[in-house]
């Protein structure tokens, strides 16, 4: 508990009023939240955001100021917000990779009979990966095939002469461009590896070279360490599919023992859902006054076992700390990435027991049960029974749990749509492509990416989202938006007929789905990328991913990770709004090689605005851009394809 009152903030933080209430609660309890440490913070440093501060070496620390144009080495504000730009996407791209490698272990070991509980759930997804990178199929079983699998992904993170074989993913169009730009990650590590190394004082100091080299290491993010984590996850729990649920902290249960898990790696949040069905437990949490085990998630482990398990959302990054103060949580376990230091303050005034899992990640006042595959069950079941016998500690009088909970379907992955749109006998992108070479869909908008106290939570995601598919154009998203929007009753197919336009609203009752697609975790953003290369397989719509009528957009993010993503997307030719700029505008030249002269280079391009209705506007214009360019935008009289047109198309 705090000795000085938080200040409060002033009027609502956020669009979502469970959050507005939380935190209102939070103030009277003198709880503080990172909305009191935002305010704390500020004036929040003006040489950090216009990233002209460096401290890479002990000559520095170093600004840039109108006084002094160059630091002690003589790197100017260009090299300097460079390389500082580059140090965050090495850093997002480790976080995710390491996050693929741990998956791609699990794999290893489930392959050599040692992975404990966990299993080869998808063996089609298995069999097609293998396929694809030329590993034996034929008369061997799954595990054989799947000891391969994982020895080629995880040789895909260490230096090699070779490209990384999985940029093969890619449409080949964009990997020769990749090719004659020099931006071939060779190895994810390396990739990593080689940043630091050029990021290092004295080594790259062209603005065009290192941003360049950040575009090849965030290339190793999401055509590698990102799409292996996806990947892996899909043969180990299986591959999502449509799946119904409710989100937001009214999905705690008074009456049942309330498990929370938060975090990135879905391995534990396995187990954890298994082992929360298990008759013996529920029997335990019965003896013990428990009506249940109520499992429920946050961030991006939330999604993970929202997209195959259905489990429900607590809430998004910032509702971590607001989930613990609800007073209704046994326990949070924790494993890496997007979990505040702070929680460990906010357990202290409440009984909620938080357990930090991963060994990478320890904080030093929470509890450390290090998570071991092999024993993953047992594990699991040992942390509900731990939950259960905390339940009694529960303060009944400080129990609150707002009443907002909303319904929403997931498990939009790629093979998903494949099924739905083409129907029981044919899977096919065709119907998809059709509706967006004829109108009835615009184009596609990715919204994705983190909440971030900077700005009113969850408004931009939603106000976004509900822009663009007023206009027609069906919307994907990963990660804390995805939450956003679920909270807001976007993600069921019902928002169609309330506030899709009247042609996305067709292709949407027609198929079944909702105008805004959640198709998972920020690992995910790779099913993003591959359903834009789905597109163009399926033919009609230009010959590389910059060809696409669509854009991305992150309004509210907050991570390295979000600056990796960025740039991968940007990198593979995709037009990118920011709701804020990254720390970039220390350098006009930087800035405008960024969002401006990249799409010269790649086809891609950044661009800031923290309006969502304006940053609609412009991704609809980027859209009907290249509708035009495609030659899409002609008045066409609508018509069945027969196997004829389909061909003429292609
Ligand atoms: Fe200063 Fe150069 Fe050292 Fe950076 S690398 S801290 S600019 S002397
Ligand atoms: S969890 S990276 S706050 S989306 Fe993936 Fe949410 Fe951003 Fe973390």
């Amino acid at each position: 508990m705090s000795t000085t009152p938080p200040k409060a903030p002033a009027g609502d933080v956020s669009r979502d009023p469970a959050i507005n209430q939380m935190v209102h609660i939070a103030g009277s309890a003198q709880v503080p939240t990172v909305w009191d440490r935002y305010q704390a913070q500020h004036p929040q440093c003006r040489f950090g955001s216009d990233g002209v501060c460096c401290r890479l070496c002990h000559m520095g620390p170093c600004r840039i100021t109108p006084k002094a144009r160059l630091g002690i080495c003589g790197a100017d504000a260009d090299t300097i917000t460079a390389r500082n730009l580059l140090r965050e996407i090495a850093a997002g791209v480790a976080a995710h990779s390491d996050h693929g490698r741990v998956l791609a272990r699990t794999l290893k070991r489930v392959a050599q009979g040692q992975g404990g509980e966990f299993k080869i759930s998808d063996g089609r997804r298995l069999r097609e990966a293998a396929h694809f990178f030329h590993i034996r199929t034929g008369g061997r079983g799954d595990l054989e095939i799947a000891g391969d699998l994982a020895d080629f992904l995880l040789g895909q993170f260490s230096w090699s002469e070779e490209p990384n074989a999985t940029l093969r993913i890619a449409p080949e169009k964009r990997q020769a461009l990749w090719k004659k730009l020099e931006i071939e990650p060779k190895g994810i590590d390396a990739a990593v590896v080689e940043l630091l190394h050029r990021t290092h004082m004295g080594v790259d100091h062209d603005y065009r070279h290192l941003i360049m080299g950040g575009l090849k290491c965030a290339l190793a993010d999401g055509w590698a360490g990102s799409a292996i984590a996806t990947l892996v996850s899909d043969i180990l729990f299986g591959t999502p599919r449509p799946v119904r649920s409710r989100v937001n902290l009214g999905v705690l249960a008074e009456d049942k023992v309330n498990i929370i898990v938060h975090g990135h790696e879905p391995t534990l949040a396995e187990m954890l859902a298994l082992a929360s069905r298990d008759e013996e437990l529920l029997a335990h949490a019965r003896g013990h006054g428990a009506a249940g085990v109520n499992l429920a998630g946050i961030c991006c482990t939330a999604n993970e076992v929202l997209m195959r398990h259905g489990l429900p959302i607590a809430g998004n990054f910032l509702q971590q700390e607001l989930a613990i103060l609800t007073g209704a949580v046994e326990m949070m376990v924790v494993d890496v990435q997007c979990v505040m230091p702070s929680l460990a303050q906010v357990v202290k005034c409440f009984h909620t027991r938080l357990v930090s899992t991963s060994e990478i990640a320890h904080n030093r006042e929470a509890e450390q049960i290090t998570f071991d595959v092999g024993n993953g069950y047992a594990h699991a079941c040992r942390l509900i029974r731990a939950a259960i016998d905390n339940f009694p500690r529960r303060d009944r009088q400080r129990v609150h749990i707002p009443c907002e909970s909303m319904e929403l379907v997931a498990g939009f992955s790629n093979e998903t749509i494949y099924h739905m749109l083409g129907g029981r006998y044919r899977s096919t992108f065709r119907p998809l492509n059709d509706a967006i070479i004829d109108g009835r869909i615009r184009g596609l908008a990715a919204i994705v990416g983190c909440s971030n106290p900077k700005v009113m939570v969850d408004n931009s995601h939603v106000r976004l989202a509900e822009e663009l598919i007023k206009r027609n154009v069906l919307v994907l998203q990963t990660g804390c938006a995805a939450i956003a929007c679920a909270k807001a009753g976007l993600l069921v197919p019902e928002a169609a007929l309330e506030k899709a336009g009247d042609t996305l609203r067709e292709v949407c009752e027609a198929v079944g789905i909702p105008p805004v697609l959640h198709m998972g975790s920020c690992v995910d953003n790779s099913r993003i990328l591959l359903a834009a290369t789905n597109l163009l397989h399926e033919g009609g719509l230009g010959e590389d991913l910059s060809d696409l009528p669509v854009a991305g957009a992150a309004p509210e993010w907050m991570s390295e990770k979000a600056v990796a993503i960025g740039h991968y997307f940007v990198a593979s030719g995709l037009y990118v709004v920011l709701g804020h700029p990254l720390y970039v505008e220390g350098s006009d030249n930087v800035t405008r090689l960024l969002c401006r002269e990249m799409e010269g280079i790649t086809g891609g391009r950044f661009e800031w605005e923290p309006d969502p209705v304006i940053a609609a506007d412009k991704m609809l214009e980027h859209i009907e851009r290249k509708r035009d360019a495609l030659g899409i935008n002609v008045k066409r009289e609508r018509k069945l394809f027969d196997m004829k047109a389909r061909r003429e198309l292609q």
